[in-house]
């Protein structure tokens, strides 16, 4: 429409004379990842994103996601500006880990390894000893495993019971989930399977074990991407957020991409394969952060440099 085509003439206008950079998550709307692209910004999963912000030289960073992912570019940048569209964008994970009784069960476990999910918020950050995203979890736990640490985990059980089987590692683990993930059904997926039995099928390890057992190739959203490419089959059921058919389907245009099914209908999902709180990422509020330097993402400097620790393990575990 009309209206967008003059946002995102008007956004494109404001980072240009704000010397500033659109990060963007997957899971946001297609005109976001679009115009991230557009403008020399970054379509990623948060591992990148992160890393893209932190070696970038605007000023100010523009991350649409959520806000975990504008922490982490503060955290990483406390120099440059942070933005984000809106501050209201969390996460379940997020919101399922609160620091309080999430530092109770370290205190409880003073002989664990605590590793956490990039999903959290800075506070749960600080307490870790790693942080890890879904793309670098196997490797991470894997390493520690070698080195005979016992692990605490926290907050996704469905990723941490995917990583505890790959790796074989000791995990305790804390309860919480992807609300969109978790909606996805095995049985759904097997219904679609017997409709396309020559398709792969492609999961997200936020997902419950169940789906999780289905999966061709099991991975994180950049890992999903390529196993798209690489795999032979030409028709692909997807269990992650249908956010990621935008640049999915850029990698593959000859391919045909189903949406895994979720819980049934709109009336009994919570959130049918599209996160609730990555919708809340428009134009309007992207550009009205541009416009009043609204949505800024403060963080207090004791609290940054003790996040900054278990990230930059992360960052540079195999950079
Ligand atoms: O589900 C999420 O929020 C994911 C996949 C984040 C990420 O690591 O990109
Ligand atoms: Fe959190 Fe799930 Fe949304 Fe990702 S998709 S931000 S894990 S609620």
């Amino acid at each position: 429409p009309a209206e967008d085509q003059a946002r995102v003439a008007e956004i494109k206008q404001l980072l240009k004379v704000h010397n500033a950079v659109l990060v963007a998550h997957y899971y946001t709307d297609d005109a976001i990842q679009q115009l991230a692209e557009e403008t020399g910004g970054c379509v990623a999963d948060s591992l990148e994103m992160a890393r893209f912000g932190a070696r970038h030289d605007a000023t100010t960073l523009v991350v649409a996601g959520v806000r975990f992912m504008g922490e982490t570019a503060k955290i990483l940048s406390p120099e440059k500006r942070v933005l984000m569209p809106t501050l209201e964008a969390t996460c379940s994970l997020d919101i399922g880990c609160p620091e309080k009784a999430f530092s109770a069960f370290c205190d409880a476990h003073p002989e664990r390894t605590v590793v956490v999910y990039a999903n959290t918020s800075a506070a749960v950050k600080a307490r870790a000893d790693w942080v890890v995203t879904s793309s670098i979890a196997v490797e991470v736990i894997e390493y520690l495993q070698a080195r005979g640490e016992k692990i605490l985990w926290a907050p996704d059980k469905h990723l941490g019971s995917y990583i505890q089987k790959k790796t074989g590692a000791d995990m305790l683990m804390w309860d919480g989930a992807c609300i969109v993930h978790e909606e996805f059904k095995a049985k759904g997926i097997e219904d679609l399977k017997r409709l396309y039995p020559e398709a792969a099928v492609l999961v997200h390890p936020e997902s419950p074990a169940s789906v999780v057992s289905m999966a061709d190739v099991a991975g994180s959203t950049s890992q999903l991407i390529k196993a798209a490419q690489s795999l032979p089959n030409d028709k692909l059921i997807v269990a992650t957020d249908r956010g990621i058919f935008f640049k999915m389907q850029q990698a593959v245009p000859g391919k045909i991409l189903f949406e895994a099914p979720t819980a049934g209908n709109g009336a009994t999902c919570r959130s049918c394969a599209h996160c609730p709180w990555m919708a809340m990422n428009a134009l309007d509020n992207l550009a009205g952060a541009l416009r009043h330097g609204s949505g800024e993402i403060y963080i207090d400097e004791s609290l940054r440099l003790r996040a900054l620790k278990p990230l930059e393990r992360m960052l540079s575990f195999n950079a």
